[in-house]
């Protein structure tokens, strides 16, 4: 159950990520449980955990960083990105990568008893439709708490809702937002 009192309201030094992270994994979105949206009104976008070989070893709970997303052309969402962005690159922005600041959990959601380890992802971006079956690639900079059960679906949202803002409070210091020009975030083998 979770523990009672603050949490921290920033995660990691100002000087950067530090071992063991980044961690990285990609693949293409699949479906999930199907409750992230309608139970929490925070959808997750579910990455297959099969060939991530660090994933056994990885501690169960909450993550953070950067995520690259390549959109279909047809896609709402797929708004142009200044010319001289250099993450990703003009090649791949044409090829429809955009990234995003993002939280996830890794685990078996205790508070609905999953069997199976999940990595599921949500990208703080507003987006005009789903994107299943698009590649996803992620890179971890930091872990910010384990998975707990919680007394009410309401405390869960809660706590995520504070994950959201730790991240992005963590992620704005030049250190930790350079980390997004990793082309491992554009499709990038590495
Ligand atoms: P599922 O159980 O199938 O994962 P969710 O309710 O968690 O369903 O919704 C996840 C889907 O919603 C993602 O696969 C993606 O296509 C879409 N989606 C829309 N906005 C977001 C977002 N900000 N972050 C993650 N996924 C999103
Ligand atoms: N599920 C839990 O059971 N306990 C948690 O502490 C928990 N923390 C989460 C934190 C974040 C940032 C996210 C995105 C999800 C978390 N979940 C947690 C998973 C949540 O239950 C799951 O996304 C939905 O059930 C949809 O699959
Ligand atoms: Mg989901």
């Amino acid at each position: 159950m979770r523990p009672d009192g603050p949490r921290p309201t920033i995660i990691g030094p100002d000087s950067g990520p530090e071992a063991p992270f980044p961690l990285r994994m990609n693949g293409k979105v699949v479906s999930g449980f199907g409750r992230g949206s309608k139970d929490l009104g925070i959808p997750t976008a579910n990455l297959p955990v099969e060939d991530v070989p660090w994933i056994a070893d990885a501690q169960s709970g909450v993550y953070f960083g950067w995520a690259g997303i390549q959109l279909p052309a047809s896609h709402p969402s797929l708004e142009p990105v200044p010319s001289d962005t250099k993450a990703p690159p003009p090649n791949k922005v044409a090829e429809g990568w955009r990234i995003f600041p993002m939280v996830m959990s890794i685990g078996y959601n205790p508070f609905y008893k999953n069997t199976v380890r999940s990595a599921e992802v949500h990208v703080m971006h507003k987006f005009e439709k789903d994107f299943y079956g698009s590649q996803m690639a992620i890179s971890i900079l930091g872990y910010i708490r384990p998975e707990y059960d919680y007394v009410s679906v309401e405390s869960l949202i809660e706590d995520i809702k504070t994950d959201i803002e730790v991240s992005e409070r963590s992620l704005a210091r030049d250190a930790w937002a350079k980390r997004r020009e990793d082309a491992y975030l554009w499709g990038e083998e590495s």
